[in-house]
């Protein structure tokens, strides 16, 4: 991936990219997959095209557009603008309500809750008790809504992997997320940490007590955000911060936001869809699991789930993969799909 970075700052469509993203922005609610999907994809072909797409019918040539986005590719190009975006962001509801979003914890509720209150930028959250999630949030806003380019993600992840060398040798951590679908940017460091023939509580249990505090003391984990108590035992949550002298002079260290998943080697093909994701991708397998009468989650694909009247689960099923990720595909009867394809 050594030249990804380039070539995207060669991109031609680079402009309309960056309008497409933040056209996906206001769908990625939960509401609208539909949308969302089609100009992730669109993005997704743009990025890979090495010449400026100008018309509709260039961008329909590109596969994995649609006439409706294309059609907009094409406004974007000839208006150095696009009507819907514009519309979007001259409604104060939706302005706030994107800002609020991208404040770290806060969900669709919430941002309705503080637009209800009146609240309209993030000064005015001042007036609110802010939890001290929201607190972190709120005062890293600009490096926490800042893409992390992957050779920061890789120093990051370096960090992280010769701590373990240090402090739990035989441990292995990958990342994972989108860095692992091959993006040229993140928005986070996603990574999971196994070990072979290892009691998941184990592996838990040295990651939390070790792994964390032995990089909050070196000064690369800075925040805490959602810990393991939280969540059922195998997710942290936090933020990480290089040392300013394994930068550029003169570059000052952005406060990333970083996520630990623990995982056993019995579980490992589960868990490396699921991280790999994208979310869409995921929601999309899990929907052809229930299809199928089976359940997919990141522990494993299960069959025989007993549903009740309200299709409320009766039982958890009978295994029937969770080591291999190739193994999931197969036992969902659909060709294996390699991390840089997973959006839908
Ligand atoms: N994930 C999911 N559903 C969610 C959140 C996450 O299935 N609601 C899975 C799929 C994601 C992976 O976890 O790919 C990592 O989550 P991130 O939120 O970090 O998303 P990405 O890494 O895909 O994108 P980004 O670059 O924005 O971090
Ligand atoms: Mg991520
Ligand atoms: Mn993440």
């Amino acid at each position: 991936h050594k030249n990804e970075g380039n070539l995207e700052r060669q991109n031609p469509n680079a402009y309309t990219i960056g309008i497409l993203s933040e056209m996906a922005q206001y769908y990625d609610n939960g509401h609208d997959d539909f949308r969302l999907m089609s100009y992730r994809r669109a993005v997704a072909s743009l990025q890979k095209c090495d010449t400026l797409i100008t018309t509709k019918d260039q961008a329909l040539k590109l596969g994995r557009v649609g006439p409706s986005i294309a059609e907009k590719i094409e406004e974007i190009v000839t208006t150095k603008g696009l009507r819907k975006l514009e519309n979007a962001k001259s409604d104060p509801r939706e302005v706030a309500i994107q800002l609020f979003l991208r404040v770290y914890g806060c969900g669709k509720a919430l941002a309705e809750e503080w637009y209800a209150k009146g609240y309209r930028t993030l000064e005015d959250l001042e007036k609110e008790k802010l939890t001290s999630n929201q607190r972190i949030g709120v005062d890293h806003y600009e490096d926490f809504n800042t893409r992390i380019p992957r050779a920061e993600v890789e120093a990051h992840g370096k960090v992280v992997m010769d701590a373990l060398e240090v402090v739990a040798p035989g441990y292995k951590a990958t990342i994972m997320g989108s860095y692992r679908r091959g993006t040229k940017d993140c928005g986070d460091i996603d990574m999971l940490i196994t070990k072979e023939n290892t009691a998941v509580e184990t592996v838990a249990t040295v990651v939390f007590e070790q792994l964390v505090p032995y990089l909050t003391e070196t000064g690369f984990l800075v925040a805490s955000l959602a810990t393991p108590h939280a969540n059922g035992g195998t997710k942290w949550h936090g933020a990480s911060l290089l040392p300013a002298s394994s930068l550029p002079s003169g570059s000052k260290p952005l406060w990333r936001r970083i996520d630990f998943l623990v995982v056993p080697e019995s579980e490992m093909g589960a868990a490396l869809l699921y991280f790999t994701g994208d979310d869409i991708f995921n929601r999309s397998m899990r929907l052809l699991a229930s299809k199928k009468k089976m359940r997919l989650n990141q522990r494993g694909l299960y069959k025989d789930v007993i549903r009740g009247p309200n299709r409320e689960r009766l039982t958890e099923g009978t295994l029937v993969e969770g080591k291999s990720e190739q193994g999931i595909f197969e036992a969902l009867g659909v060709p294996y799909r390699p991390p840089h394809h997973r959006i839908c």
